[in-house]
């Protein structure tokens, strides 16, 4: 549960953390290998920021955000996990409870490509059935160095089943759109395995309430 100093300052505060204004509250994780960009890309999404140094994350961080869908108020509880081998026992002791995952390659690193397969396992063994995955290739802003075809990740999401974005953190390309579609298709499994008593219901499932003041994502309904 630690991260490097720098980034604690930004952590979400105690206010936040214990904030029980909200309808749902979802887990997400964010999981690849080291140097990725996971980081990277939670920081762009929740605090619209950018560090072009690398401060390889140590075990697990996570931040809220709060998101509206058919005017219910859904907490976004996302885990930032470290991609090093050596912090896997930690981190994956996190997927358990977790509705959805963003599965990141470097689209400039072959290495983590080719471990996406790896990843999809670990998700399996350790995470619900019915968890969520979207593929993102991030660093798309390096197209000089890019190494793995937009095609390519395209047809290992097709094979896997997931759904695919390729993305920058560092230019803000498809970063809020991973996160609504996560959330989109979150819903949508949610919707269907109630039959009914969908999100326009009062419906509080979930173990957490918290509430983050940063800003809202909009409703792509
Ligand atoms: N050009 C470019 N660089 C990026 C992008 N996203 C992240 N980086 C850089 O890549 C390096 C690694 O980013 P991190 O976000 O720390 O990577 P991580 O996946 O969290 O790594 P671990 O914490 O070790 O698992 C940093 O130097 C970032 O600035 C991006 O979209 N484009
Ligand atoms: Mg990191």
């Amino acid at each position: 549960m630690a991260s490097n100093e720098s980034r604690l300052q930004q952590q979400p505060s105690q206010k936040d953390a214990a904030d029980q204004n909200f309808d749902y509250m979802f887990k997400l994780l964010i999981i690849g290998n080291s140097s990725v960009g996971k980081t990277s890309f939670l920081f762009r999404y929740a605090d619209d920021s950018f560090n072009s140094a690398f401060v390889s994350t140590v075990g697990i961080d996570f931040k809220v955000k709060t998101v509206f869908r058919n005017d219910k108020r859904i907490k976004l509880q996302i885990w930032d996990t470290a991609g090093q081998e050596r912090y896997r026992t930690i981190t994956t002791a996190y997927y358990r409870g977790a509705m959805g995952f963003l599965l990141m390659y470097d689209i400039t690193n072959q290495d983590s490509f080719n471990a996406v397969q790896d990843w999809s396992t670990q998700i399996k063994t350790y995470s619900w059935d019915n968890a969520q995955v979207i593929l993102v290739g991030n660093k798309c802003d390096l197209e000089d160095d890019r190494l793995i075809p937009t095609e390519d990740g395209q047809r290992l999401a097709e094979d896997l089943g997931f759904q695919f974005f390729e993305a920058s953190a560092k230019d803000n390309i498809n970063v809020k759109q991973v996160f609504e579609r996560l959330v989109d298709v979150i819903c949508d499994k949610m919707n269907e395995s109630m039959e009914g008593d969908s999100l326009t219901s009062n419906h509080r499932n979930q173990g957490f309430k918290d509430s983050s003041s940063e800003s809202h994502g909009s409703c792509a309904c």
